[in-house]
């Protein structure tokens, strides 16, 4: 049996992951591609259990370095639990966030050095998707849209705009290093845009993918 792909979505807050997820999902089903969907932190009961940690704003005194195990801990169990055996059974996977975000939040927003995130990452987590969508947009734009949707802000949402901005940067770094296993998508065009430029991405992929089967 072929082994399924890892495909993953990133961006900063209000990019419009949530709302594009369903557009790839429903892209690679149109294709006769059995998907598994799933989200970091989260994924699994535990992981379920660790996010609700991390995002709660009471636990305003948690360290840089707890944040960044516990993303670890709560991927090591989706990896084993989830995204192994789903791509093993020949199924795509698709993830909303994976390692990238440790990356970007954890490194570009909270100063971690690179080095202690790669070190963890060929510990538990060596997967590496084959294909990520970044959406890329400014950040005073999407915390808007965040901000428009209500209700109140998380514990990691409630970060000033110069965290976001370091997110952003990191992201964008990760991206122009790794061109072959990015596409960055313009999440600052107008919902119908951002989905047709998602759409043709996937396709695209597929195409490659199907011409090497
Ligand atoms: N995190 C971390 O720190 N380290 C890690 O390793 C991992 C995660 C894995 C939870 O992630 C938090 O965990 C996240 C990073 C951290 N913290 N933050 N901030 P999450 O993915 O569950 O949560 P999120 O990033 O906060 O997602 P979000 O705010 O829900 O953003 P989104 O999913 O990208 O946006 P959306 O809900 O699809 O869209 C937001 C609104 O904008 C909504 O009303 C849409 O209708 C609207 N929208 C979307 N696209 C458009 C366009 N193109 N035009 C106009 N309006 C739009």
């Amino acid at each position: 049996m072929t082994r399924g792909r890892f495909l993953t979505l990133e961006g900063g807050e209000g990019a419009g992951k949530s709302t594009v997820l369903e557009t790839v999902r429903a892209r690679l089903a149109e294709c006769g591609l059995d998907v598994v969907v799933t989200r970091e932190p989260g994924g699994t009961a535990f992981g379920e259990a660790v996010r609700a940690i991390v995002l709660d704003p009471a636990h305003r005194a948690m360290c840089a370095e707890s944040e960044l195990l516990l993303m670890f801990a709560a991927r090591a169990q989706l990896v084993r639990e989830v995204i192994e055996p789903a791509l093993a059974r020949g199924h795509w996977v698709l993830s909303d966030r994976f390692t990238d975000a440790s990356y970007a939040y954890q490194g570009g927003g909270r100063g971690q050095p690179q080095e202690r995130i790669a070190d963890l990452e060929r510990w538990v987590a060596t997967l590496r998707p084959d294909l990520t969508l970044l959406l890329d947009v400014p950040v005073t734009q999407g915390l808007a849209r965040a901000g428009s949707r209500g209700g109140a802000a998380d514990r990691i949402e409630g970060e000033k705009e110069d965290f976001f901005e370091r997110v952003r940067a990191a992201y964008r770094q990760r991206a122009a290093a790794e061109p072959a296993r990015f596409r960055v998508i313009d999440a600052a065009a107008p919902l119908d845009a951002v989905q047709a430029a998602t759409r043709a991405a996937v396709d695209a992929y597929v195409d490659t993918v199907e011409k090497h089967v």
